[in-house]
C-alpha cells in the first residue's frame, strides 16, 4: 500500500484542489444580518430541530453560539473574519443526503447545548470549548456520502494517503485548510501557545468521530464513569479525563439525531439510509460488489430492525453514561429508550 512521496504531493494535490473560499461579498452580507437570542432559536434545546430554519438562520445561529460562548470577545475573532470562516465551512459541504451542513450545524447545535445546560464549560475552560464547537462545524468537511470501508475498496486517493480514519482525517486537513486561508483566519489573533493547543484540540476532536476510534476509547470512558459518577471540578486539572469525555461528546453529539422526538429522528434516518443506500448502488455500479445489508435497497424492510441494533450496541450504552455524568441529559436517553421503542414496533409489524 505504501506508495512514493512524489505520488503522495500528487494525490495530496488532487485533495485539496477541492477547497473554496467564501466570496467578500457573501460575508459583508452575513456581517450585516441582526443575530437573534439563543432563546429565539431553541439553542440550548436538547430536543432542538433545524427543518424550519433557512441557511441564512443557520448561520446567524453559529454567530449566536460564538458571540454566547463569548469566542468572540475572548480570542478577539474579527467579526467579518468570522462571517467569512463560517461560509467557508457551509460551501465545502456537499450536497448530499445526510453528511451536509445541515448535519453539522446540528451537531455544534447540541455541543452547544450539553455544554451550557450541563455547565461543563467550566470544565473546559474557553480555549477548549472553542476547539469542540469549531470541531463540530467541522468534522463532516467535504463528506462525500461514503464511508471508510467505500474509500478503501475503490482505492480512493483519500485512502492512499490515510490507510486509517480516512475521511476523518481528510475533514481535519479540510478543517485545517480553511483555518488557514486568507480572510477566514479565525484563529489569527490567539498567542501561539494557544494556537497550538485549540489546533490539537480539533484534531482529537474530528478523529474521534470515527467510529473506531469511540469503540476504542467506550470502555475506559465507561469505567471512568462507574468510578465517578459525575464530572466534578476536579476533572478540569486532570487532562486524560477531559480528553476521554471531549471525545465521547463528540460522538454523542454526532448520533444525537437517535435522541430527538420521533418525528424528527424517524426524518434523520430516512436521510441516512438514503446516503447508505447510494453509496450500495456505488458499490454495485463501479467496484462490481454486493453491498452490505445496511446499503442494500433490496434490505430496506429491515431498516427498524438495523436501528434497534444501532441502538443496543452504539448508542444506548454512551447515553446512559452521559445520564449518569449529568442528570441534565437524561432526556437523551429517555428519547433514545422511546425511539427504540418506536423502531421495535416498526420491525414487528412490517
Ligand atoms: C454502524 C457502523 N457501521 C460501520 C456499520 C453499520 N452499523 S449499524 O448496524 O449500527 C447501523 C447504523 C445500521 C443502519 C443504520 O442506519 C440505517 C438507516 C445505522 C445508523 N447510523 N442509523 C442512524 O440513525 C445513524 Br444517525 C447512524 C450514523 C450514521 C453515520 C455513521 C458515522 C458514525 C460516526 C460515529
Ligand atoms: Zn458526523
Amino acid at each position: 500500500k505504501a506508495i512514493t512521496a512524489m505520488a503522495k504531493q500528487s494525490v495530496t494535490l488532487d485533495v485539496l484542489s477541492y477547497h473554496a473560499s467564501a466570496s467578500i461579498d457573501d460575508a459583508q452580507r452575513l456581517r450585516t444580518l441582526r443575530i437573534p437570542s439563543s432563546a429565539h432559536f431553541s439553542l440550548h434545546e436538547l430536543d432542538f430541530d433545524d427543518i424550519e430554519m433557512s441557511d441564512d438562520e443557520t448561520l446567524t445561529a453559529c454567530l449566536r453560539m460564538f458571540l454566547d460562548l463569548d469566542f468572540v470577545e475572548r480570542f478577539h475573532i474579527d467579526y467579518s473574519v468570522l462571517c467569512r470562516w463560517l461560509l467557508s465551512v457551509k460551501k465545502n459541504y456537499r450536497n448530499v443526503t445526510y453528511h451536509n451542513w445541515r448535519h453539522a450545524f446540528n451537531v455544534a447545535q447540541m455541543m452547544f447545548a450539553i455544554l451550557t445546560e450541563t455547565q461543563w464549560w467550566k470544565i473546559f475552560g474557553e480555549l477548549e470549548c472553542l476547539a469542540l464547537i469549531i470541531g463540530c462545524l467541522c468534522h463532516d468537511l467535504d463528506h462525500r456520502g461514503t464511508n471508510n470501508s467505500f474509500q478503501i475498496k475503490a482505492s480512493s486517493p483519500l485512502a492512499q494517503l490515510y490507510s486509517t480514519s480516512t475521511m476523518e482525517h481528510h475533514h481535519f486537513d479540510q478543517c485545517l485548510m480553511i483555518l488557514n486561508s486568507p480572510g477566514n483566519q479565525i484563529l489569527a489573533n490567539l498567542s501561539s501557545d494557544d494556537y497550538e493547543r485549540v489546533v490539537k484540540v480539533l484534531e482529537d476532536a474530528i478523529l474521534s468521530t470515527d467510529l473506531a476510534v469511540y469503540f476504542s476509547k467506550r470502555k475506559p470512558f465507561i469505567e471512568l464513569v462507574s468510578r465517578e459518577r459525575a464530572v466534578s471540578t476536579a476533572w478540569g486539572e486532570c487532562e486524560e479525563r477531559r480528553a476521554l469525555l471531549r471525545a465521547m461528546l463528540m460522538t454523542a453529539c454526532d448520533l444525537a439525531a437517535i435522541t430527538k422526538p420521533w418525528p424528527v429522528e424517524r426524518r434523520v434516518a430516512a436521510l441516512v439510509a438514503g446516503e447508505f443506500f447510494r453509496q450500495g448502488d456505488l458499490e454495485r455500479q463501479n467496484l462490481n460488489l454486493t453491498p452490505i445489508d445496511i446499503m442494500n435497497r433490496d434490505k430496506e424492510d429491515e431498516l427498524p430492525a438495523m436501528q434497534v441494533k444501532f441502538i443496543d450496541t452504539i448508542c444506548l450504552p454512551i447515553y446512559e453514561a452521559f445520564a449518569v455524568l449529568s442528570s441534565a441529559l437524561q432526556p437523551m436517553l429517555d428519547r433514545v429508550k422511546s425511539n427504540r421503542a418506536h423502531w421495535i414496533d416498526l420491525a414487528d409489524n412490517d
